[in-house]
């Protein structure tokens, strides 16, 4: 069958959708028109498969979250490369409000207050009509929320260009499947910071080894995605797609590729390390193979045959940042590290109670049907009015509803009702003790305040922390990749009050999130802290975001047996039942 005219990848076509979304949502359009939009561009990040497949089959509306009215649009963007909806809808709100919500804590409602009272359509406008005070006197503005706004611009500004993970791991696996199949190509793989699973990277580091470089060069410079081709020799190309992503091809003899792929792993300083080592055995590693005194190499087919000529065992990626792991491996003592096959648990989920799409019933299933043994459904509590939080009695309403759907699943699935429970401006939880004792979990989370000062944030954590009926705290620092930087936690006052109160800290596992960070996962096992990895669902795709929580915990040394949600389901529940 012929490829559709207009390639478009999924990431692309999601980022289209958003973008729809962000300024119907400015215009002010009905909000199930927006969470459609949404839902879609959700869908599309997450599919396991290239939509232009998909398309091509006629089966996009099995696409989940892909309506009638999606997939017209998802044709007409494929057959025609235009979208009339989007480009009408940008005659009517000026698309450069859309860069605006990227200022951190600015949603739409207020870029429509910025519009429609002061004229502003881009970010410039807004960053002039701040610094000459003009925000503060608007309806439910201040000089405070001028002053944080101009803050925002500013962080903005000083915003790298690193792309999220989460955006980056996907499409690197698109573009090894092409490579891979170019006839001659031996063997591809993902190297450099995505390779040692980073949360943000600064480009996509790919290795073929192949004898022949020519073709695999041809298929990379030729994707239909590539807007501008930086540099290409005979066995390295760099490329840009748009949003900023660039990748870089090396391509090497098989013989080679074991060196070839251990030098561009990296890190540069691990390379450091490894350098030295083979420095004391009379050898100097190159990027391509290890030199004798003799002036004769050494050739590595395979990043083992690497390590073991300098006497280690192979190393994972995720170690390889210099903090330890050279001398560890030559001790013999490197981790068993923790892999995606150790989880049993998913704790922290939400269902259509407050802001997740799926009922109690289809997520546990969909928890099912990834082999989980125990769901926590942790909706939202009633603070959090953008994410249609539960007041006390909903959570007791809720609580008929796990019961039913748990005696449906009878013993395939265990189902826990824990809650997401806001941990307000002054430190004090949403729930009062009573309704939280009821809960068979409880998560504390910080989504709102986060820029107070560091003594306060702090000091708010820890009254939550020390709360008996706290289990763990969700995402600690409250950062969302690339945007929003996290609240400014003192991490050893917040882990020693984790360790003297037995609370777990979760390492979220969202691409946006990652939080808690790798350096302090690796603390707080070391501590004795229990950690736990969650992917904080809100759909069934979300629960297919846990390999990213992995990694992270994985950066942070983290075994098996430092991890809740590896436990056996009965310790699980005896560690809950114990704290109360
Ligand atoms: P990134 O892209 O900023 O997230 O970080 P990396 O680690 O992917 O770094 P990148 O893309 O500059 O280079 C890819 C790998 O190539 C890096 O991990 C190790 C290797 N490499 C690059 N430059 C050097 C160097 O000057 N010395 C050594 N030993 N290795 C290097
Ligand atoms: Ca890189």
């Amino acid at each position: 069958m012929s490829a559709n005219p207009h390639r478009y990848t999924n990431s692309q076509l999601a980022d289209i959708f958003t973008r729809i979304a962000d300024l119907l949502e400015i215009k002010g359009e009905v909000i199930y028109k927006i969470l459609a939009y949404r839902k879609a561009a959700d869908s599309l990040n997450s599919l396991d498969r290239d939509v232009n497949d998909v398309y091509r089959e006629g089966n996009l509306t099995e696409i989940p979250g892909v309506g009638k009215a999606i997939a017209e649009k998802i044709d007409e963007l494929l057959s025609t490369g235009r979208l009339e909806f989007l480009e009408k809808l940008e005659a009517e709100v000026p698309p450069g409000l859309v860069e605006v919500l990227q200022v951190p804590d600015l949603g739409p409602k207020k870029a429509a207050l910025f519009w429609k009272q002061l004229g502003i359509t881009n970010l410039a406008e807004l960053e002039a009509a701040g610094r000459a005070g003009k925000l503060r006197s608007l309806p439910g503005m201040g000089e405070k929320s001028e002053a944080r706004i101009l803050a925002g611009i500013e962080a903005l500004s000083r915003r790298s260009d690193r792309t999220p993970l989460g955006k980056a791991w996907p499409f690197a696996q698109s573009l090894l499947d092409l490579l891979r199949g170019v006839p001659g190509v031996k063997a591809v793989e993902v190297a450099g910071s995505l390779r040692r699973m980073r949360a943000t990277v600064g480009d996509i580091d790919l290795l073929a080894a192949a004898s022949d470089s020519k073709a695999v060069m041809q298929a990379f410079v030729g994707h239909p995605d590539v807007i501008r081709v930086s540099g290409q020799g005979e066995t390295k190309a760099s490329v840009e797609f748009s949003h900023n992503l660039r990748a870089q091809l090396w391509v090497h003899p098989p013989e080679r590729f074991g060196t070839a792929l251990q030098y561009a792993t990296g890190s540069k300083d691990h390379n450091v390390r490894l350098r030295e080592l083979a420095l004391k055995r009379g050898l100097s590693l190159s990027d391509q193979a290890f030199l004798k005194t003799d002036g004769s190499e050494l050739l590595c087919a395979s990043e083992e045959q690497v390590y073991a000529t300098l006497g280690l065992p192979w190393i994972p990626p995720e170690l390889r940042e210099d903090r330890g792991e050279v001398q560890a491996a030559l001790a013999g003592e490197l981790p068993e590290l923790i892999t995606r096959g150790d989880i049993n648990a998913e704790l922290h989920s939400h269902s259509t109670w407050s802001d997740g799409t799926l009922s109690i019933r289809q997520m546990a299933e969909a928890a099912r049907a990834r082999g989980l043994k125990v769901l926590a459904i942790t909706d939202h509590s009633a603070s959090l009015g953008v994410a249609g939080g539960l007041s006390v009695d909903e959570i007791k309403a809720q609580r008929k509803e796990i019961d039913a759907v748990q005696a449906e699943l009878a013993d395939t699935i265990r189902l826990l009702q824990g809650c997401e429970v806001e941990i307000r401006a002054d430190g004090s939880l949403d729930f009062p003790d009573q309704a939280l004792s009821e809960l068979d979990l409880v998560i504390a989370a910080l989504h709102v305040s986060l820029r107070q000062p560091r003594s306060q944030v702090t000091e708010r954590m820890i009254k939550a922390i020390r709360n008996p009926h706290v289990d763990i705290i969700a995402h600690p620092t409250g950062r969302l990749i690339p945007n929003r930087e996290g609240a400014d936690l003192d991490m050893e006052a917040v882990l020693g009050a984790a360790m003297e109160h037995g609370v777990a800290l979760e390492i979220n596992a969202h691409p946006s999130r990652l939080d808690l960070e790798d350096i302090y996962a690796r603390r707080a096992w070391q501590m004795g802290i229990r950690l736990c990895v969650n992917t904080d669902a809100h759909s069934a795709s979300d629960l297919d975001m846990l390999p990213f929580g992995v990694a992270t915990a994985r950066r942070g040394w983290v075994q098996a047996r430092d991890m809740l949600n590896t436990w056996q389901p009965e310790i699980l529940l005896e560690w809950l039942r114990a704290r109360g």
